[in-house]
């Protein structure tokens, strides 16, 4: 009762910020985004008998172990969680467990190929990988559409990270019908997302909180009713390969998300002045003819959207603008799946 599953994060074109129902991560708004081929998470989950307690390890890139045992006796329902996001996790791993009907406890081990809380979706190709992994481990055969209901159980943005390439989510009414599905395959549309890494911090505010104030926000009724027509820009952007409808819509939706959160009570404030020194300077290259345009999640990095004919210039641009900046290269890539390797 062991399973490897790989995930990818994604980028979102059209955001999800604010929810319809906490518990159940229905979110207000059909989204759309693509899988990140450079940012993946490797979750490995073992059920056994041999484990008294849930154990939930993430290996980080320095070789730092972060740890956690959750004092959780087989069949209790009792917890004393180091951190929240171990808790989650279990929670999750509690899910599982339900609807395979089983009664083990778990070791969890995790790695990600990016920096964890950068607004890099660590969240999405983490919750993805443990329901792909935890699925498979407890012998559950769901579906996809099943997998990425699932999933959004443990983080919204995590269904989108199950099916292949480009992906939908839809709100939907009500649990069974808030799921995400692949609109075209990753090799469809040979685009480029280079993350420029202002900070590998970890954010202030996490999505989670953030989205719990969006209706303090002045401008949320406003963003709702726009994204209908941007999702059908959106659309007929990947439909046709249309890549400036496709980039002019993203930074729309960007800005449009960005200030619910700049305007909610309390205000978040995802950008630093780096993130807006390279917003300016993707202006200054588009109006030189390299077509390239941006967007941000709920982090200070800035996506940079181009097709895969000017990537070389895009990184070059980057490294003249700044040649001690950090970035991720990468394409459209597959879903969460099960792998060999563990
Ligand atoms: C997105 N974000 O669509 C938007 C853009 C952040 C900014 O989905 O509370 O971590 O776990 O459901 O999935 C991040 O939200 O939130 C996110 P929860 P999640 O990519």
């Amino acid at each position: 009762m062991k399973a490897t599953a790989i995930a990818p994060a994604n980028i979102a074109f059209i955001k999800y910020w604010g929810k319809k129902n906490r518990e159940l991560r229905l979110p207000l708004n059909d989204s759309i985004s693509m899988n990140l081929s450079a940012c993946l998470t490797t979750t490995t989950v073992d059920f056994s008998k041999k484990y008294k307690k849930d154990e939930v390890i993430l290996l980080l890139d320095s070789g730092q172990v972060l740890r956690s045992r959750g004092s959780q006796d087989r069949g209790a329902r009792m917890t004393k969680y180091e951190n929240k996001e171990n808790q989650r996790v279990i929670r999750h791993l509690n899910l599982i467990r339900k609807i395979g009907k089983i009664n083990l406890l778990a070791k969890v081990v995790s790695t990600n190929s990016f920096p964890k809380s950068a607004g890099i979706a660590s969240s999405a190709s983490g919750f993805a990988a443990l329901t792909v992994a935890g699925c498979a481990a407890a012998g559950l055969r769901l579906t996809e559409k099943e997998l990425t209901i699932l999933a959004r159980l443990g983080s919204g943005s995590a269904c989108r990270s199950v099916p292949d390439g480009f992906v939908e989510w839809k709100y939907g009414e009500d649990s069974n019908n808030s799921y995400a599905y692949s609109l075209y395959p990753d090799n469809y549309w040979d685009l480029r997302d280079t993350i420029v890494l202002v900070s590998d911090k970890a954010k202030k505010t996490s999505s989670n909180e953030g989205m719990e104030n969006i209706w303090t926000s002045p401008l949320m009724e406003k963003r709702l009713k726009e994204i209908p027509g941007r999702l059908k820009k959106i659309k007929l952007a990947l439909k046709e390969k249309n890549f400036s409808l496709l980039g002019t819509t993203c930074e729309e939706d960007c800005f449009s998300m960005h200030k619910v959160a700049n305007t909610q009570k309390p205000p978040i404030f995802y950008w630093t002045d780096k993130t807006e020194k390279i917003i300016e300077q993707v202006k200054s290259w588009r109006r030189n003819g390299l077509e390239v345009y941006f967007t941000i999640d709920a982090g200070p990095n800035v996506h940079l959207l181009c097709e895969s004919k000017n990537e070389a210039k895009v990184i070059s641009a980057v490294k003249q603008f700044d040649s001690k900046l950090k970035y991720i290269i990468n394409k459209p890539t597959q879903g969460a799946r099960i792998i060999n390797d563990s």
